[in-house]
């Protein structure tokens, strides 16, 4: 098995499952026709047909698997609380109908039913019996999209499973196959959206020819109920309609965009809309013609309004004329716009102020623009977490983030509550990730990667599902429903990122990985150009302390949460000692709860994020033999070199951080294996995924 199946393998049940199984489904049953339906209705007949080792009719019989909208008169009947389901949610139940037993699965819309059918096939993975069979659920958030940062040319930025999944030369003639595969994936999860190319996007991803190549892919995944966006960017009509500005209260630009749309939904009548990167790290924007970011925004929400589409606008902006605190940024240019915004506008945040480390607290922006709806941005692939090769699953990670709280308004709402828009009740509501998949056999660079993308869609449709649960569910489905496996493999999940936490960025440290790629330590780099580039920017270490000062002594960045939040962040005794030195500058004597000082805390943790990864390859090679060979290698052999760098993680920074302090190492704790300029001449090799 080379992990192409992904958590959709469908290997034959056990013995006494599959009697049962065989006893109460004898066939699937669709009322109605459309392409929705047919694919929920194949997928179930491919599912069963694997679990069960034998095909599935389609049509009637005693037992069927019924698959039916609340239009079917017989269904209506039933009087089930269809009502609150939504235009996606779903029951899925056995019932007595028309003489029969059968297990349904209904909706409202057939997208509902489909969404049901994949929940149906989870629930048998995973164990649950159709006898007793009773789910439903509707999705917590609307719009659950994957950014591709895929280019044009193939390679996707801080892409580490291989080149991009879409063939863009053959496209639109030839569609192969592996877009159906992504697209059953997706809806498995609940995914219903997708943005085909790069934030960095280039103007061509808007020309007929790849307006053309969109459709083809916009028509593969129509069926599953996956809309297509594209990244726009903003200088489009002066590099693709010649015009000499793209201010966006140009009446010339505004018509520009307009007659693009029109073109785009004449292709694609489903378009969902644009994504756009602005004056954020070299992309052009509103800000080049003095304009704010609503303008631009609401401009470009103008052209695709007529056809239901919606613009997400992101807030990931930094800029060098800012020399306070990047973490400051976003705040300080995103909240006076509050309420600034047209209404089929979301502004996409990223889960943290910086960018995608390891831990960052929740961004201050949750909160604090009730007027706007706001989508949150995850990076699934892990630019900042040893790519696809060091195993972190990142399930903890979402629900921390989502899980926070805000102390926003009256009801301290949590970010997933903002999320979910019923704080301010807004109904445009979205989480994005940045996705993690290419073209490499197994999808996402390694098979534990692909839990990344399962989780991130699972946690998308219900933010409280909690990361527990959702990797149970995968590590039955990836592995089958052994709980000698799934509980080890769960227990291996659960604390992975918590590991790499440690060995890389203990206790509220953040950015202090090498130039570039990303992958390494670098904590001493301090000559790039912008100050905030620099790893000691974020650090600030010397001989006496450590950490970023953003109390009012500092940056004041404190001060963007809400007041209730912001006095406990102010100061270190009530911030998370996990944030501390996110916040804080302090004393390397400094005693934590523990009783250890800040430098023996710090010792201790890449220890234990070292010790961690030891114990994962030790529990892996237990499951030698139960797991396929071709999955159960490759594993093996990335939490080799896991460990092998979260060593070289530990004793780089050990190495750095003695050189600044000039202390040495509490007794017991081992001396890194070499000296520092040893770990500064180290350079990986050419990075995958990593723009020039
Ligand atoms: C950073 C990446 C960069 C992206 C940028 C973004 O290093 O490649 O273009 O974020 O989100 O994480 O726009």
């Amino acid at each position: 098995e080379d992990g192409y199946d992904l958590w959709m393998r469908y290997r034959p049940l056990a013995k006494e499952a599959a009697t049962a199984l065989d006893r109460d489904a004898e066939s699937v049953e669709m009322r109605g026709q459309s392409a929705t339906l047919r694919v929920a209705a194949d997928e179930l007949r491919r599912g069963l047909a694997g679990l069960t080792g034998h095909a599935f009719a389609m049509g009637p019989s005693p037992h069927p698997i019924l698959l039916a909208t609340s239009a079917d008169g017989d269904v209506g009947r039933l009087g089930l609380p269809l009502k609150d389901l939504g235009d996606e949610g779903y029951i899925v139940r056995q019932v007595r109908l028309g003489g029969r037993d059968v297990t349904l699965v209904t909706a409202r819309t057939d997208r509902g039913v489909l969404y049901g059918s994949f929940a149906l096939l989870r629930h048998i993975q995973t164990g649950g019996r159709l006898d007793r069979v009773a789910l439903a659920s509707t999705p917590r958030v609307k719009l659950r999209v994957l950014n591709h940062w895929d280019n044009l040319d193939g390679v996707v930025e801080r892409g580490y499973a291989g080149q991009s999944l879409w063939d863009w030369w053959t496209l639109p003639d030839f569609k192969d196959p592996r877009y159906t595969d992504y697209a059953r994936a997706n809806a498995s999860i609940g995914i219903n959206g997708t943005v085909l190319n790069n934030v960095n996007a280039k103007p061509d991803s808007l020309s007929a020819s790849y307006i053309a190549k969109a459709a083809a892919l916009a028509d593969v995944f129509r069926p599953y109920g996956i809309k297509v966006y594209l990244s726009a960017r903003f200088s489009a009509p002066i590099e693709l309609g010649k015009l000499k500005t793209a201010d966006p209260l140009d009446p010339q630009v505004a018509a520009w965009w307009k007659a693009k749309s029109d073109e785009i939904y004449r292709a694609i009548p489903d378009f969902g809309g644009f994504l756009v990167k602005a004056n954020s790290e070299g992309q052009p924007g509103p800000r080049d013609y003095h304009r704010s970011h609503a303008e631009g925004a609401n401009m470009l929400a103008a052209a695709v309004a007529p056809h239901g589409g919606i613009v997400m606008w992101r807030a990931f902006v930094y800029a060098d004329t800012d020399p306070d605190d990047r973490a400051k940024q976003a705040y300080t240019e995103f909240k006076p716009l509050d309420g600034k915004f047209a209404a089929n506008v979301i502004v996409q945040v990223k889960n943290g102020a910086i960018d995608f480390q390891p831990r960052e607290p929740f961004h201050p922006l949750f909160g604090a623009m009730p007027r706007t709806p706001l989508m949150l941005e995850f990076q699934i692939t892990k630019e900042y977490l040893g790519f696809a090769t060091h195993l972190a699953y990142l399930g903890p990670l979402f629900a921390e983030t989502l899980g926070s709280e805000t102390f926003a308004g009256s009801k301290r709402a949590t970010v997933a509550q903002i999320v979910e828009g019923g704080v301010n009740r807004h109904a445009l509501t979205g989480m994005a990730g940045v996705a993690n998949i290419g073209r490499d056999r197994d999808w996402a660079g390694s098979t534990f990667n692909q839990a990344n993308w399962f989780a991130f869609g699972r946690m998308a449709w219900d933010p409280t599902i909690g990361a527990q649960p959702v990797a149970r569910e995968w590590a039955a489905m990836t592995f089958g429903p052994n709980p000698a496996i799934v509980a080890p493999v769960t227990d291996m999940m659960m604390g992975s990122r918590e590991a790499v936490v440690d060995y890389m960025t203990p206790l509220g440290l953040a950015h202090v990985m090498a130039t570039g790629h990303h992958y390494g330590p670098g904590p001493w780099v301090a000559d790039l150009k912008r100050p905030e580039w620099n790893p000691v920017y974020y650090h600030r270490a010397d001989k006496a302390g450590i950490g970023f000062d953003r109390t009012r002594t500092g940056s004041n960045a404190v001060a963007q949460y809400a007041p209730e939040l912001a006095r406990r962040l102010a100061d270190p005794a009530t911030t998370p000692e996990r944030d501390l030195l996110w916040f804080h500058h302090v004393s390397w004597d400094r005693p934590m709860a523990s009783g250890r000082s800040v430098w023996a805390e710090m010792v201790h943790d890449y220890d234990r994020g070292v010790g961690y990864v030891a114990d994962m390859r030790q529990r892996w090679d237990g499951l030698r033999g139960q797991v396929d060979a071709e999955r159960w290698t490759k594993t093996a052999t990335y939490l080799g070199i896991q460990e092998r760098e979260a060593r070289w993680w530990r004793d780089a920074s050990l190495a750095y951080w003695m050189s600044v302090n000039g202390r040495s190492l509490p007794a017991g704790a081992a001396a890194p294996a070499h000296d520092l300029d040893w770990y500064k001449a180290q350079r990986p090799a050419f990075a995958p995924g990593n723009p020039q």
